[in-house]
Formats: structure tokens, C-alpha cells, sequence
């Protein structure tokens, strides 16, 4: 009985965690490690085994629910390195309720049902040793000989890439073995050379205009690029971005992609100061708290400036307060520095963060004669988005209203109102002239491999909601003195922030190796390789996007182009798609072998 519903239950499982590729052959693999457990179970000649069958029931059944409450966020199966960041859970709470759908919750449901049936009287069979050791043992033969047979045909990793045991029993290897040190063995002079050469120190367009300048970074939370100059309803969602945007002296990259791991926020920190790609076994920040790093804060330092990071939350969320020794900050300001005041969803409100933080930025300005390094984090518009009525200045189209989208809108737009407020503070103050100022996106608000999600945002917008338009978060750099003003539509992410923030502040990278290019000057073309929401092997030019498949086969990838929409052939793109994996296996052996420390 338990174990035709746990084969239900993997159906629905597959068909949540969308496994679109061979499909008889993931669910078949299921089934014999069900069967093969459930007959070692139940073929027994002991009492215990009704509340060994429904243990194993419970624990199966709470492992998918966590599978496809991660999936429904993340659109990937988690890893148990994650296990580690159990904490993190009650203070997303919020989040993760609204991931709580009846569907995630079903897999939970049944469970008091299932141990009361377990606990039904009834006499026990016996069963001779023959068919007690031989029945499983069968099984077990037919799964490893399956399992042999994919191999062979190449059907090994597509296969358990999918599959619910197979997945988990791998990950739970790699997480065992040690001395993984990634997909190569070494990296060259020459590919180091090359590294260096693309990310070289040139001069060019705006090169060292922020020299001397305080550096003043806002990292904004789930901030996405199409609110940008957006109406709704006539109203304008984020007019003190836009405003800014359109200054004397501001660029505005608007193709630039998030770049995240297992670390998502603190991730796009990460990515942002050290261009390299992130872990995407742990959160950078826990994985290689104790690396050695040579990013954005250290340089800055190297030339004289003081490197704070300010964020209203607790300071071991993401290990952000144990990771920004070696990141590079000097102090962190974090919610028990702050009288919480006022407070929405996670914590201090954005208005009162800003507000508060003024008083930290003088005294941070004080110290010597040399300019400073601020990081700034917000933090109110965090899903689910919720506001408080007395914090809702949009009229949202009824259809909208208390949608995922119009609170977006709200909660967005109040950022918007605390950025805005925080600007004219800067100005009254005297900073901002004396500031370069950087305002981006953490990552995505919308998912667009939600369908209904998918469906409301592409009626929403007039065009297809897709991944390019869920993965784009704008970057806005703000030059005091600088004349011109410029948009600039090339494609880039956050790997490119560093070398790009660093030609503008005229500071060389003297040690490092970076991963991104200066989007200003470089000349050559440049890409964004995701690794997550599209899996490692995707890749976004500034024509195409190629979305890797699920199951691992490249030919079942999917490629658009990003203008026309056309679909491509992705075998057209085969070497692009090995680039990027290289890219991001470099980078992790940086990282796995501590590179910088040598
Ligand atoms: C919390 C914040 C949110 O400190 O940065 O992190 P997220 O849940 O968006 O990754
Ligand atoms: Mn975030």
C-alpha cells in the first residue's frame, strides 16, 4: 500500500521538478529502488517492519517535499551541503510560505493517515529465506544491471540527473569525497595569461574619473530590470531610478544578467567584488569563508580607502559577518547596530535603513583624509512583497492586485521612494558630489519557469516573459562631474563589475585574476554563463540564448534568439556551450585549490 503511493508520489514529483526527457527510464529507476526497499521491508519476519516500511515512507516523503519546495524557488534539486543552512529557514519564512502551495504540501499530508495504517494490527506472514533475500536480491540485480545498461548507452547522467535516489546518492558522494578539486587538474600559464589579458587595465572612455572619489555601492534587493521606466496604471514605478538614470554623469547598463549559486544574495555580492564565478555546492560566503580574496574592498584598501558593508539584517545571515574579513571589509553594520524602528517582512524597513545609515557614512568619511568604500544592501523588497497599507503609493489594476506581480510593484516602488530620499540625503550632506555611486539589482523578483507566473508576466509586459527578461537586473553608475550620459545595451553580468567599476575609479587589479571584462572599454565579445535557473553549459550572447537541458544531453537544449525569438539549432552552438564550462571550471579550481593564497 505505502509503496504504490510513494510511486504516485515520484510521479507527481517528476512531473513538478519537470522531467522531460526519459521519462520511462527516470521512473523506472524509482521504482525498482522502491521496490527493492520495500520488499527487504516487508519480506522480513519481524514485528518492526510496519514501522520500518512507514519510516521509510516518512522519510522518502519529506525528502521530496524539500526537493520540490527548493525546486519551486530555485528551479534545481538542492544539494545536502545545503543542510547546513538550515537556520537560514525561519528567517525567510515569509518566502517559503508562498512556496507552500497544497501541491508541495500533499507529499506531508498523508503522513498521520500512513503511520495509523502502519500501526493496524495483523498477523504476520512468514516467509521462507528464499524469498525473504531472493526477491530483493533479484531487484537489486535488475537495478544495477539497468543502471550498467544506461551507462552504456550514455543514458547514465541524464538519467540520474532526474532521478529522485539516483540524484541525491551522487550529490551525497561528491559531498563525501574530499579532495574533489573540480573539472580540471590545473590551470595553465597561458590560460592564466589569457585571464589577465581580458580583464587588463586599459586606458579608455571614462577611465579614473571616480579616482579619489568615495565609492558608494547599493546592492538592491530583488530589483529587475523591467521595472525600469516602467508605468503602471500612469504611474511611474521607480521615477527616482529613472531620474537618476537620466543625469549628467550616469551610465546604465541595461543588459546586464545576474550571476548566482547556491548563495543567491549574497552570491551577487560575491560575483560583483571578486569576478569569479560562484560555488554551486555551498553559498560561497560558508564554502570559502576562509580563502584568501582579492576583490573590490581589498584593492580600494590597497589604495588608501576604508571598506565598510552596511545591511539592516542579522549579520550571520548568508555568513556574511564571518566571510567579510576575508572579502576585504573593515566593519560591518548590521541590524544590531540599528534601532529597528520600523519594520517590514525580514526586518528594518529600507526608508529607516537609509535614514540611519547617514550617521555611519559620516563617521566612516571621518577617519582619515582618504575617500571610503561603502557596500549597502537593502532588504524591504524581499519576496513575497507584501507592504503595509501605509507603505502602498501605487494603484495597481484590479486584476493586479494582491498578485506576486502588483506586490512587486508596491514593495519595488517603496525602495524606490527610500533610494530616492536617501539620494537628496547624500546631496544635502555633501557626499554626493564627491561619490561615484552604484545602484544594482541582487537577482530576479518574477520567476519565469513558474507557469503561472510565466502566463501573468507575458500578458502583463506584451511580450514572451522568458529567461534573458527574468535574469536581467539593471546596473546604474553614477560619475560625479562627468558630462555625458549613456546607455549602454551590451550584454554583461555581474561578473563584469569589477573590472568595470575598476577603470572608472582608476585602480589596476595588481594581483587578482578576474573572470569578467570591463564592459566600457573591452573590445572583444562578451557572454553571461549561468549556472543557475538555466544549468551550467547555458549561455547568453548578445544574440542568442541557449538554455541547457535538464537531463544533461546538449542536444536537448533550447535556443532562442534573443531578439527575433526564433528557435536555433543548438548544435550550432556547441562551442560556445564548452567555452562556458570551462570558464566556470577554472574558476572553481581558484576557488577549490585557494589560488590567491599561494
Ligand atoms: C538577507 C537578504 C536576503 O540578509 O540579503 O537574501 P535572499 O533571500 O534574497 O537571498
Ligand atoms: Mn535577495
Amino acid at each position: 500500500m505505502l509503496s504504490l503511493l510513494l510511486t504516485l508520489k515520484i510521479l507527481l514529483f517528476m512531473h513538478i521538478t519537470r522531467v522531460k526527457h526519459n521519462r520511462a527510464l527516470v521512473f523506472l529507476i524509482s521504482l525498482l529502488v522502491i521496490l527493492f526497499c520495500y520488499s527487504l521491508i516487508y519480506l522480513r519476519n519481524s514485528r518492526k517492519k510496519y514501522s520500518l516500511g512507514f519510516l521509510f515512507y516518512a522519510a522518502v516523503s519529506l525528502i521530496i517535499f524539500v526537493d520540490v519546495v527548493y525546486y519551486s524557488y530555485f528551479n534545481a534539486l538542492p544539494s545536502i551541503r545545503m543542510v547546513k543552512q538550515i537556520g537560514q529557514v525561519p528567517a525567510v519564512g515569509d518566502s517559503v510560505k508562498t512556496l507552500l502551495s497544497f501541491r508541495n504540501l500533499l507529499f506531508l499530508l498523508d503522513l498521520p493517515l500512513a503511520f495509523l495504517y502502519s500501526r493496524r494490527k495483523r498477523s504476520i506472514r512468514r516467509f521462507n529465506r528464499y524469498i525473504s533475500w531472493g526477491i530483493p536480491g533479484g531487484i537489486a540485480l535488475t537495478l544495477v544491471v539497468s543502471l550498467a545498461i544506461l551507462s552504456r548507452l550514455g543514458l547514465f547522467g541524464p538519467v540520474t540527473n532526474q532521478e529522485l535516489f539516483t540524484y541525491h546518492a551522487k550529490d551525497i558522494k561528491k559531498a563525501i569525497m574530499k579532495e574533489d578539486i573540480g573539472d580540471i587538474e590545473t590551470l595553465t600559464g597561458k590560460d592564466i595569461a589569457d585571464l589577465k589579458k581580458r580583464s587588463e587595465f586599459v586606458e579608455g572612455k571614462y577611465t579614473g574619473l571616480g579616482k579619489g572619489k568615495n565609492l558608494i555601492v547599493i546592492q538592491v534587493e530583488s530589483l529587475q530590470n523591467f521595472v525600469i521606466n516602467h508605468f503602471h496604471k500612469g504611474q511611474e514605478v521607480t521615477p527616482n531610478l529613472n531620474r537618476l538614470i537620466k543625469e549628467k554623469g550616469s551610465l546604465y547598463f541595461n543588459n546586464y544578467y545576474q550571476q548566482l549559486g547556491r548563495g543567491n544574495t549574497s552570491d551577487a555580492e560575491f560575483v560583483s567584488h571578486n569576478s569569479l564565478y560562484p560555488s554551486m555546492e555551498e553559498p560561497t560566503y560558508v564554502q570559502y569563508e576562509q580563502n584568501t580574496f582579492y576583490g573590490l574592498p581589498w584593492i580600494l584598501r590597497d589604495n588608501g580607502y576604508t571598506a565598510w558593508a552596511l545591511h539592516g539584517y542579522e549579520k550571520d545571515f548568508w555568513n556574511r559577518k564571518r566571510a567579510y574579513v576575508n572579502q576585504g571589509f573593515q566593519r560591518f553594520i548590521s541590524q544590531e547596530d540599528y534601532e529597528l524602528v520600523e519594520t517590514i517582512g525580514f526586518g528594518l524597513t529600507d526608508g529607516e535603513f537609509f535614514k540611519q545609515s547617514m550617521a555611519y557614512l559620516k563617521e566612516l568619511d571621518s577617519i582619515d583624509e582618504n575617500p571610503f568604500y561603502a557596500f549597502m544592501i537593502t532588504l524591504t523588497s524581499h519576496n513575497p512583497f507584501e507592504m503595509p497599507e501605509r507603505h502602498q503609493y501605487l494603484n495597481i489594476r484590479d486584476e493586479y492586485k494582491d498578485t506576486l506581480l502588483g506586490n512587486y510593484l508596491q514593495s519595488i516602488h517603496y525602495t524606490d521612494k527610500a533610494i530616492g530620499q536617501f539620494i537628496e540625503d547624500l546631496k544635502r550632506e555633501g557626499l554626493y558630489e564627491e561619490s561615484v555611486l552604484v545602484i544594482y539589482g541582487d537577482h530576479f523578483a518574477i520567476n519565469s519557469l513558474n507557469e503561472n507566473d510565466q502566463k501573468l508576466m507575458t500578458q502583463y509586459l506584451g511580450y514572451p516573459y522568458d529567461l534573458d527578461e527574468m535574469l536581467k537586473v539593471p546596473l546604474i553608475i553614477h560619475i560625479p562631474g562627468l558630462e555625458a550620459n549613456e546607455t549602454i545595451t551590451r550584454v554583461g553580468s555581474m561578473l563584469d563589475f569589477l573590472p568595470t567599476i575598476l577603470n572608472i575609479m582608476g585602480y589596476e587589479n595588481q594581483k587578482g585574476i578576474m573572470f569578467g571584462v570591463d564592459l566600457i572599454n573591452y573590445e572583444g565579445e562578451n557572454f553571461v554563463a549561468p549556472q543557475t535557473y538555466a544549468l551550467k553549459g547555458s549561455i547568453i550572447t548578445d544574440e542568442i540564448l541557449l538554455e541547457m537541458s535538464r537531463d544533461g544531453i546538449f542536444e536537448n537544449s533550447r535556443v532562442y534568439n534573443i531578439k527575433t525569438r526564433e528557435l536555433l539549432n543548438p548544435l550550432d552552438f556547441i562551442e560556445e556551450h564548452q567555452m562556458v564550462i570551462e570558464e566556470i571550471n577554472k574558476s572553481n579550481y581558484i576557488l577549490k585549490t585557494d589560488f590567491f593564497a599561494q
